[in-house]
């Protein structure tokens, strides 16, 4: 097949199986669990030199980074309709990949890891007190921003939505008020059709 997508959907592979399953594309998933044993093998090493999923080959275009694969998925496939042909759509993609990146993923990161992932002898209050914090303005932004569209990119659904919805698998956990646009934008992206076709797959390893 074509398409090859590494790691189990229970890991950051929810993000190109999503979009692969938006996109329509047909792929081989490589249901490889992030603590290994395959993903410490030299051929593993190989296509993902960090050892971590998801990693995916496009007919030879070998690519780690979760984000960056839905990027390249999304713009390799511009029928999908979840890329944008104009340099502000384009731009905006970015924008907010990026926001999901550097000012969501890391504090998102901490708040979980220490409060559900890390087991509890090693887990610190204050560093997931401080994350969850910080992250309350951020979703402030977000939630204003969502209040005149449907999308962040304004009427339709885009890979910027795939991206940041993602990266916000936990927002209901994590928001500390209403919120009211970003809770419903995100119910908005986790209902699609696509978004529930990747999820049930976690139920299969
Ligand atoms: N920034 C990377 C993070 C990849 C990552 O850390 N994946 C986790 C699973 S969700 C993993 O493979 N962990 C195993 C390890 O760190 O050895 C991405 O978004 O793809």
């Amino acid at each position: 097949m074509a398409l090859k997508i590494y790691g189990i959907a229970a890991s950051r592979a929810i993000r190109p199986l999503w979009a692969a399953e938006e996109l329509g594309l047909p792929y081989e998933h490589l249901r490889w669990h992030y603590e290994g044993p395959e993903t410490r093998e030299p051929a593993y090493l190989a296509i993902n030199p960090n050892g971590t999923v998801p990693a995916i080959d496009d007919d030879g275009v070998v690519l780690f980074e979760s984000l960056a694969i839905t990027l390249h998925l999304a713009q390799t496939r511009p029928a999908g309709g979840l890329w944008r042909d104009s340099a502000r759509g384009v731009g905006e993609i970015y924008q907010w990949t990026l926001w999901a990146a550097s000012e969501i993923e890391p504090l998102a990161r901490q708040w979980f890891h220490h409060t559900s992932f890390l087991p509890p002898a090693q887990r610190v209050e204050a560093i997931a007190t401080s994350a969850i914090d910080k992250l309350q303005q951020r979703l402030q932004t977000l939630d204003r921003h969502l209040s005149d569209r449907e999308w962040l990119l304004g009427d339709a659904f885009s890979v910027a939505d795939l991206n940041l919805a993602a990266v916000l698998q936990r927002l209901k956990d994590m928001a500390r008020s209403e919120l009211p646009h970003a809770r419903a934008w995100h119910q908005r992206c986790l209902a699609r059709p696509a978004a529930q076709r990747a999820w049930a797959l976690r139920s299969q390893g």
